[in-house]
């Protein structure tokens, strides 16, 4: 019913939804806005090398003229990809368990597409994977995408596929046809593209291994270095087409990792390689992806303040000059100073600017170090840092559980017009 909705939609109007930076608001409007999904990349490849040789070398050089949050956190659970969409779609945590794009694909939400949509965007998705896979072809109908191109838009045949499907290079190539339509009949469009190559076993034929692989006791990791490489070259060649094309121009290009690729069962190999022990604390920090905005013409500026996903939709709108102040998120404008000072993962961990708490423990940020004594005693002012956190967090991923399992804005008025 609505009660329990008002309590949350006023703790969301209070807390979670504040306005954006007025120095960013706008800056990108009427422009075209290309995101790209980057398949399990993990921010510790980001300016760093394996074997003596830069892992992501174009990655590094756009991050040198691009926005970069180095502290940017991916929130999912099991619904993986499809959490990651969701959660930069609605500013939503992701369900504790299964995938909210099977389990509630006919809720009612207050989506990207839908708002832009209302502000005359055309929104679309490019994937080349079977339309329903994680159900997208329902939940982005639901979500007011106007145009899904999936594997049957794609000539995919055996030599320019690998692993689950078609490559990422002849993928971007392919696109550009679609991308040039939209660009002449649809601006300004909001066009999502999903990568696929960098995903485990991260499989990669012969030919388009440029580098070694790594050389550890996981397989995993050791090839992992391979895909990521290729995947990097392929949002080289992209940005070629993008440019060659003209599209690059009108457009601003966000990049983001949508979630770990490599798990915790690879600790030894991710030890060995970051020279680091694998705890908790490091487990965590190893969560983050990176988060790229590129607004050509705009100089860039790398921030280290902590972010995740559920921010990128209030970021996205403020850029685009949309009024989001009827909206109802969970995260704020990254480029706001007034905004939320952690970041909640799915499974109560939460990041602050100078604490990590995971597993009932509270870690100095800069240290790693664990803080001894009691969390939720209030005598102990270090011990006790993570305890108000702690409480918010839970509130915060209840409150969302609430809204997506009780479908409750279907109650709510966002004030649109239909
Ligand atoms: C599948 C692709 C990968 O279409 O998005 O899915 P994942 O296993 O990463 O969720
Ligand atoms: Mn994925």
């Amino acid at each position: 019913d609505g009660n329990e909705l008002t309590e949350i939609s006023d703790y969301m109007k209070e807390e979670t939804t504040t306005s954006g930076s007025e120095e960013m608001e706008g800056i990108a409007k009427g422009k075209n806005v290309i995101f790209v999904s980057l398949e399990s990349l993990q921010s510790f490849v980001i300016n760093n090398k394996m074997n003596g040789e830069e892992v992501t070398p174009f990655l590094n050089d756009l991050i040198g003229d691009s926005y970069y949050f180095e502290n940017f956190y991916h929130q999912t659970e099991q619904g993986k990809t499809s959490d990651s969409e969701f959660i930069v779609e609605n500013s939503l945590y992701p369900s504790p368990r299964g995938a909210v794009y099977f389990t509630h694909s006919s809720n009612d939400f207050h989506s990207l597409p839908e708002i832009i949509g209302n502000n005359g965007y055309y929104s679309t998705v490019f994937h080349s994977n079977n339309k329903s896979f994680w159900n997208r072809d329902v939940m982005y109908d639901n979500l007011g995408y106007d145009h899904f191109y999936s594997e049957t838009a794609f000539e995919v045949t055996e030599e320019n596929s690998v692993g689950w499907g078609l490559k990422d290079k002849p993928f971007f190539k392919q696109s550009m046809k679609y991308l040039q339509q939209l660009n002449q009949k649809e601006q300004p469009f909001y066009a999502k593209f999903i990568t696929l190559t960098n995903h485990y076993p991260f499989e990669l034929s012969e030919e388009d291994a440029t580098i070694d692989p790594y050389d550890s006791n996981s397989n995993t990791l050791n090839h992992y270095f391979q895909t990521v490489r290729y995947m990097d070259e392929a949002v080289e060649e992209f940005f070629n087409h993008l440019k060659e094309t003209g599209v690059y121009e009108d457009s601003i290009i966000i990049l983001m990792g949508d979630h770990y690729g490599i798990s915790d069962f690879h600790k030894k190999a991710m030890s060995q390689y970051l020279d680091k022990e694998y705890t908790d604390f490091q487990h965590v920090q190893l969560q983050r992806v990176p988060f790229i905005v590129h607004i050509p013409g705009e100089e860039g500026k790398t921030f280290s303040k902590v972010a995740g996903q559920i921010d990128v939709k209030p970021t996205i709108l403020n850029l685009l000059g949309i009024d989001d102040s009827n909206d109802l998120s969970f995260g704020t404008d990254l480029f706001s100073d007034d905004r939320k000072d952690y970041v909640a993962l799915r499974d109560g961990s939460f990041i602050t600017d100078d604490y990590v708490y995971t597993k009932d423990q509270c870690y100095n940020k800069d240290t790693g170090e664990l803080i001894e004594g009691n969390i939720e005693s209030s005598d102990d002012e270090e011990a006790s840092a993570c305890g108000p956190y702690m409480e918010q967090v839970n509130k915060e991923l209840n409150y969302s559980d609430q809204i997506v399992f009780g479908d409750l804005f279907r109650f709510y008025d966002f004030g649109d017009e239909e």
